[in-house]
């Protein structure tokens, strides 16, 4: 699975070398690319952000960086260039007067052209003075509806990501991560895509806020790469866990030995040796844990799901 995130603080992502994330990449079960947004800015301070439109407090990450990056890394063709995008404040002039290679140019194209050609990161690579001139055709994805990449954004403000989601997304071939900071991204950037055919996916991690996307990537990808085949070194331990599966409940108590310790024993069962008897006592807990600290998993429980023993419980 090939994994790009782009991020302010790519650094963030220097975990994913350790444990489990850094013995599958090893393996060559996992490509993570960690990118930095302001490498596809153009202006002197790399700017990324800027003031919502509307009004409100703090800084809403503008679209155009935004969109040259994600062109790049999901292959393609850079946008129609709109002409708002092309409106020349003081500052823009300044900066491209700051540039060397840079010029004015009423060729919109041979512009934008001379900047990709700045990039080191590859993709911008392939543009060449042949199809830029049909730059202004919208986007087309540049891969195989069967390993179509999966664009996602962190978003507090989005539908909650599940196991469900987890399970699904261990089966692409390409995660896209795009993490927001200061107040949001300008919410124009996934709907862009969206209209360009991309799966685009947001998702928040739970109900408080982070001060960025980064941790909620972090969270998502341990949870969705160790659903792949060949991550964990048993693949037992993935099948009985809590949220996994239709009936999903939160697990039974643990324990190791000794049978007692520091005055606090073991249930008796679990010695009991019978499997019969450790299943059902486990299935009890589970049931009855759930219950008290999750009710609304217990409302969302399919039938089908229990046993006749369970309704007793
Ligand atoms: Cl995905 N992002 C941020 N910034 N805060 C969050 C979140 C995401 N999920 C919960 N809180």
């Amino acid at each position: 699975m090939k994994i790009d995130i782009v991020s302010v603080f790519p650094e963030y992502f220097d975990v994913l070398g350790l444990s489990l994330m850094g013995k599958a990449q090893a393996k060559g079960l996992l490509q993570i690319t960690a990118h930095n947004l302001r490498d596809w800015t153009h202006d002197v301070h790399h700017s990324v952000d800027d003031t919502p439109v509307g009004g409100g407090a703090g800084m809403v990450m503008k679209p155009e960086v935004w969109a040259e990056c994600l062109d790049d890394l999901l292959g393609l063709q850079p946008a129609t260039v709109d002409e708002t995008e092309c409106t020349l404040d003081a500052d823009d002039s300044a900066t491209i007067a700051d540039s060397a290679d840079a010029t004015v140019s009423d060729e919109v194209v041979e512009s934008s052209d001379a900047i990709a050609s700045d990039e080191s990161d590859g993709m911008s690579a392939d543009i060449t003075a042949e199809n830029a001139t049909e730059a202004h055709d919208a986007p087309v994805p540049g891969t195989a509806a069967s390993d179509a990449p999966v664009l996602i954004f962190p978003n507090p403000s989005a539908p909650l990501f599940t196991q469900r989601d987890a399970t699904e997304l261990s089966h692409a071939n390409h995660l896209l991560f795009g993490c927001g900071r200061y107040e949001g991204y300008d919410s124009r950037i996934p709907d862009y895509y969206r209209t360009q055919g991309i799966d685009v996916r947001e998702y928040s991690i739970g109900d408080y806020v982070l001060n960025g996307g980064e941790v909620a990537v972090s969270v998502m990808l341990e949870a969705i790469t160790r659903l792949m085949p060949g991550f964990m070194g048993n693949p037992d331990s993935i099948v009985e866990e809590s949220y996994t599966g239709e009936g999903a409940l939160l697990e039974h108590r643990q324990y190791t030995k000794p049978a007692t310790w520091r005055g606090l024993a073991v249930p008796d069962v679990l010695l009991s040796g019978d499997h019969g008897k450790v299943d059902r006592f486990r299935r009890d807990e589970a049931l009855a844990r759930t219950n008290e600290i999750r009710p609304d998993l217990i409302a969302k429980l399919d039938c089908k799901a229990l046993d006749k023993a369970d309704r007793k419980t």
